[in-house]
């Protein structure tokens, strides 16, 4: 099995280097840095204490790849567009391409280039943070969830039986979007905030100014998904935010780690579709729009 990840960040290493043992990994991504790291020396995985390494082709060129059986996108959302066409280029006829990406509007947009019948929508709760260059701390252990239909259902659960054998906890399942709103209502109430006051995710339950925009931000992010007909995970959006808060009370959250690199943010893919999402089905979002123009405002921050 030829599998090619696209994007040579924290989440993009984690899989790679995981997945080698079980496949032919190319990782294909345009940080220059990044490739050349782990043409050097391969990839550095830290976790539980200690350090390994594992052997994965790096690339920057598409053309570099071909007949793959599956392209994982672990790219920025604002990145899918590209990543998107290169895996259209690197994929096989009957190859899927999967997005374990943040954020809302990933789906549509891998489709638009690899077509319907090959786009496959994911989710993963894995944590990674990169250290440095092909160097990835495994942060924080979750499920990863990828959606199947059954079209598709043989070639979905070889790929879960996979990532399972690389030790993954990876399911099928027919409901992705629940999984993708509740985890976006979770990110679009915490992470503007942290990278607004540049603190860490615990620090937005310390005082009632903090408290209450990250409820409210919760509450209509929840109503939003309800109105669409997404069955959210939980019942109480406001206790699950503040719950994922206290569990990650010291992690600086990506988008904090994006405005702290000055690079752009997933914002648009998180509280932007949220906003749209919520002008089409007439339920008002006026905390989601003024924090996502206050990030989008930020110095340096570059707008899609
Ligand atoms: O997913 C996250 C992120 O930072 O993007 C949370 C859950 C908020 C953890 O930091």
């Amino acid at each position: 099995m030829r599998i090619v990840i696209l994007g040579t960040g924290a989440l993009g290493c984690l899989f790679a280097a995981r997945l080698a043992s079980q496949a032919e990994v190319w990782m294909l991504g345009t940080w220059a840095e990044g490739v050349a790291a782990i043409q050097r020396s391969g990839i550095c995985v830290s976790e539980d204490g200690h350090t390994w390494r594992a052997e994965v082709h790096a690339v920057n060129d598409p053309a570099a790849v071909s007949e793959a059986h599956v392209a994982l996108l672990l790219v920025k959302s604002y990145q899918t567009e590209r990543a998107a066409a290169w895996a259209a280029r690197c994929l096989a006829p009957d190859g899927l391409a999967i997005t374990l990406q943040n954020g809302l509007d990933n789906g549509p947009r891998l489709a638009a280039a690899v077509g319907e019948a090959r786009a496959v929508v994911g989710v993963t709760f894995e944590g990674a943070t990169l250290l440095a260059p092909g160097h990835v701390r495994h942060a924080g252990r979750g499920p990863t969830y990828i959606a199947t239909r059954p079209q598709i259902a043989a070639r979905v659960e070889h790929i879960a039986s996979l990532l399972r054998e690389a030790e993954f906890h990876a399911q099928t399942t027919e409901d992705v979007e629940a999984l993708i709103w509740s985890k976006a209502v979770v990110n679009a109430a915490i992470n503007p905030l942290t990278a607004l006051w540049r603190v860490p995710n615990g620090e937005l339950l310390t005082n009632t100014d903090r408290r209450s925009l990250l409820a409210a931000l919760a509450r209509e992010g929840a109503a939003v998904a309800q109105a669409r007909g997404v069955r959210l995970l939980f019942d109480d959006p406001v206790q699950r935010v503040e719950q994922v808060c206290r569990d990650s009370a010291t992690n600086r959250s990506s988008m904090l780690q994006d405005v702290e690199r000055g690079r752009p943010t997933e914002i648009d893919s998180i509280n932007g579709v949220i906003v749209a999402e919520g002008r089409r089905l007439g339920v008002p979002t006026p905390v989601n729009e003024i924090i996502w123009r206050l990030v989008r405002g930020l110095p340096h921050h570059h707008i899609r």
